[in-house]
């Protein structure tokens, strides 16, 4: 049975849930906490928090209705094979991947910091997705995870909205996936870059996407 959530912008977005997913990107300790990778570049990591609890229950809603919660971690093998020096180098971090931290190395797969935060914890069988680059399609098994499950729209969460969530965005849009944003269950450090992110995905008729906001999408959502 379809779905419409009718307030989404630009114009009501249409799904199955038969055929969709739900992924949550990045919500890791590295990116949320102190002492991790976001704030050792120098971002207030408490902002990101907020945005727990509506995360949670879209997570709930999702499980509820039978659609598949699938969460990524941005992070790198410990021997860094697969971190270009490139991404290692950029800037001045005041700890780089790879270096120890207060939560272990800093955005590497076995380390504390890479977890995803306990109150998002994954279930013991939903997919979590390791990824090397900001997008979740870029070097990981994702899009044969979805095509092999028959999966056509993605609902999309998690951080940071201009980063990770909107460069996964755009890779599943060119992939062929009709993409919303929950607008309150992803945050940034620069709350700028978040309102013009959402402006920019929905913009020119839903030129990546749509976004609606969680209770927008849990009230449309009828058994
Ligand atoms: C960043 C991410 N911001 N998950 N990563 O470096 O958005």
């Amino acid at each position: 049975m379809m779905v419409e959530v009718g307030n989404a912008q630009p114009f009501g977005f249409r799904f199955d849930p038969a055929t969709t997913a739900l992924i949550v990107i990045d919500m890791q300790r590295d990116f949320l906490e102190p002492g991790g990778f976001g704030e050792a570049l120098g971002n207030d990591v408490s902002l990101l928090r907020a945005i727990i609890p509506t995360t949670s229950d879209l997570m709930a809603l999702c499980r509820n209705k039978g659609v598949a919660v699938i969460h990524t971690r941005e992070c790198h093998k410990p021997d860094l094979s697969d971190l270009p020096a490139a991404k290692r180098d950029r800037g001045a971090p005041r700890l780089r991947i790879g270096d120890p931290g207060p939560m272990g190395r800093i955005l590497v797969a076995d380390a504390d910091g890479a977890a995803i935060v306990p109150e998002l914890m994954p279930t013991g069988t939903e997919l979590v997705i390791d990824k090397p680059g900001k997008g979740a399609f870029y070097a990981t098994p994702l899009m044969a995870h979805l095509t092999s499950h028959g999966i056509k729209s993605l609902i999309l969460a998690g951080v940071t909205t201009e980063v990770c969530v909107q460069t996964t965005m755009r890779e599943a849009n060119d992939r062929g996936f009709d993409c919303l944003l929950i607008e309150d269950a992803t945050e940034s450090y620069f709350p700028q870059f978040k309102a013009a992110t959402l402006d920019m995905v929905r913009a020119q008729g839903a030129i990546v996407g749509w976004t609606a906001r969680y209770t927008q999408l849990r009230d449309a959502w009828h058994d």
